[in-house]
């Protein structure tokens, strides 16, 4: 039977389990990388399973989220991960080379290799052909430590692609159609490979913008395959060596396909507050813009800021609006100004930003009470932008630009002439700002401030569990409620219990000095709880505050994981409507269930206060069971290493 693309790349890297839809598979990672907001937890992880040096080919660590260093904790952030990395074998990219995603896309992504990253939008190294997952930073820690990956196989959805995208209709809007479709749950579970003849008329950067926000779908990852595009590419990098061809069998075998005509695309748009809020830009045209933001891992390649730049040519945006560009890389930043675009950008009156995430996380460009603004991101959840009411679309560069100009939301489409753009025939490659790690690493000593913090370390679950309900929330609840970002927040990311003091802050501010008061408790969530980034903060700050279990309708991956990873019980409801049974302030007790997590059979809870039960289940491996019984992942790799 013949073989499609993510199922030769798994059986390469196989350590144990088998290929079948669901089971537990054990995979070796061939490269890490993380970024700063979530790698100096991952290096803390990392040091104190004690090994001397990375055991990957390729370890990366970024700089790219927080370089506003508004204070030392930042600053020392960034001298801890530059030292640590020195010292265990990890590259360094330091701040202002740009976007962790776009430059491991540029310099080091490989086809065909495995890439697990503490950021969920790992899967942008997909249009390259990588199988790249996101995860927490502990799972990355253990895979840098030579440990392989643990997941259960994905279903593989294929993707056909045809005909080809009509002028200003962009990559952006293949993946906001899939949204529009499938929503942000759509895609858990599951892995989504593109094929078809459409394939061929994109680019790498185009391709890694579908794949970049997979993300949003919720998949495991999504991939592209390796074919003369992508070998342009790497040649264009002067990494051709690097290449390998990729494509499925004729015959190859999926879970499920999913047809998409290019040619009959239009510019979508995503209406605030989500991802997947996808209506046509036609619909919403006219409608007054604020301020206008392109950039993040998303859409900041060379094309597309060539493209803007061509688009700005001799014009000027007007005064009401307020024009963010942030280029993903120091190449794209290089290219541009060598290829005579950048002084476009500059004469339209752009306001240009560091090479970095910067707004897309919320560091500065807030935008003003109740205004509108327009990015080519791929997250718009209520307040991440930094001002809760602001409204928040997400669209291509090509209608960021035109509204931008026109000062209202437009159809691309509108702007007349197809835009032409040139490519050089090679980047600006100029790799001053990655340093390769120590050949003395004896010698480097690790810098650390006051700001980092020793590691929290979950405590074992007791044999009953009591506790009350701190907080009910509604469906895909985001990281990004549970544990908020910006500029006031990212710097305390290596501080667990300062950053602790804002879980759930803006939804209810009062619950870290409840959950404090209490001891702990439960956390009681809807469908596909936890849903956005990776970051762990959002298990590890409630850890810290003694949250012993979430009850939810159903889980986002990568947050279910880092629940499992910090000891946390993360248990679904055998019958949906007991979520509406249950309240705030509710006290709950477990008796019995440590056999049945391991049985994975259910588990009854008495309400105390209500005066009735009810059963979940922790739906965990044998092995996942284990890792929550000793307290987390760390405990465990060391009970076993
Ligand atoms: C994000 O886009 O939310 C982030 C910031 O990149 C996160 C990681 C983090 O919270 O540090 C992600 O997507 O994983
Ligand atoms: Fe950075 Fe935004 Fe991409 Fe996250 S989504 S990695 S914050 S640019």
């Amino acid at each position: 039977m013949g073989k499609n693309i993510v199922q030769k790349i798994l059986e390469r890297h196989l350590i144990a389990g088998e290929l079948k839809k669901g089971a537990e598979i054990a995979i070796k990672i061939d490269q890490t990388l993380t970024q700063d907001a979530t790698g100096t937890m991952a290096y803390l992880q990392f040091e104190a399973i004690g090994i001397p040096r990375v055991r990957t080919e390729l370890s990366v660590s970024y700089v790219d989220h927080n370089t506003l260093q508004t204070g030392f904790e930042n600053a020392d952030d960034h001298r801890f991960l530059r030292t640590f990395a020195s010292k265990y074998g990890i590259y360094f990219s330091a701040p202002g080379n740009g976007i962790c995603h776009q430059v491991h896309l540029e310099r080091f992504g490989i086809p065909g290799k495995t890439l697990l990253g503490s950021d969920s939008h790992t899967p942008t190294a997909g249009g390259i052909g990588m199988l790249a997952i996101g995860v927490g930073g502990l799972d990355v820690a253990v895979a840098m430590a030579g440990y392989p990956f643990y997941m259960n196989m994905p279903e593989i959805i294929r993707v056909v692609l045809r005909g080809k995208l009509n002028p200003f209709v962009s990559a952006k809007d293949v993946i906001l159609e899939l949204l529009r479709r499938l929503t942000v749950k759509g895609g858990v579970g599951k892995i989504f490979e593109y094929a078809g003849e459409g394939v061929k008329t994109l680019s790498v950067p185009e391709r890694a913008t579908i794949t970049n926000m997979g993300a949003e779908l919720g998949a495991t990852t999504s991939i592209f395959p390796s074919d003369e595009i992508t070998y342009a590419f790497l040649k264009s990098e002067g990494r051709e060596k690097d290449y390998i061809e990729l494509k499925a069998d004729e015959d190859a075998q999926y879970d499920g396909e999913i047809e998409i005509n290019l040619s009959e695309l239009e510019p979508l748009i995503a209406c605030p507050h989500s991802p997947d809020n996808v209506v046509t830009v036609k619909s919403v045209e006219g409608t007054p813009v604020d301020q206008v933001c392109i950039g993040s891992c998303t859409n900041s390649s060379y094309k597309d800021l060539a493209t803007i730049a061509e688009m700005l040519k001799g014009k000027k945006i007007p005064s009401t609006v307020s024009l963010v560009i942030s280029p993903g890389s120091k190449q794209v930043m290089e290219t541009i100004d060598k290829m005579g675009y950048l002084k476009h950008i500059i004469a339209s009156g752009a306001r240009i930003l560091e090479n970095s995430c910067g707004p897309c996380i919320g560091m500065g460009q807030a935008p003003a009470t109740g205004s509108v603004s327009l990015r080519t991101y791929n997250r718009n959840f209520e307040g991440r932008s930094g001002t809760k009411d602001a409204k928040v679309y997400l669209c291509s560069p090509e209608t960021a630009v035109v509204s931008a100009l026109n000062g209202k939301i437009t159809d691309p489409r509108k702007f007349g002439e197809e835009i032409v753009i040139s490519y050089p025939e090679i980047f600006e490659i100029n790799d001053n700002l990655i340093f390769p790690p120590s050949e003395n690493p004896e010698s480097v000593e690790v810098l650390r401030g006051p700001n980092i913090k020793p590691l929290p370390i979950a405590k074992p679950l007791t044999e009953v569990l009591k506790g009350t309900v701190l907080i009910k929330v509604g469906d895909n609840i985001t990281t990004d409620h549970i544990m908020p970002a910006g500029a006031k927040i990212l710097p305390l990311r290596s501080n667990i219990p300062a950053i602790a003091k804002y879980v759930f802050h803006n939804i209810d501010e009062t619950f870290h000095d409840r959950a404090l008061k209490a001891g702990g408790g439960y956390i009681v969530g809807g469908e596909n709880y936890g849903q956005g980034s990776s970051r762990e903060h959002a298990a590890l700050a409630p850890m810290h505050l003694g949250i012993k279990a979430v009850f939810a309708i159903s889980f986002a991956r990568i947050h279910r994981s880092n629940l499992i990873n910090f000891g946390i019980l993360p248990l679904v409801f055998e019958n949906k409507d007991d979520y509406q049974k249950i309240d705030r302030d509710d006290e709950l007790v477990m008796e019995n269930y440590v056999d049945k997590l391991f049985k994975n059979e259910p588990i009854e809870v008495k309400n105390i206060t209500k005066n009735f039960t009810f059963n979940v289940k922790a739906n965990l491996t044998p092995r996942q069971a284990d890792i929550i019984l000793k307290g987390g992942l760390l405990n465990f790799v060391k009970s076993v290493s």
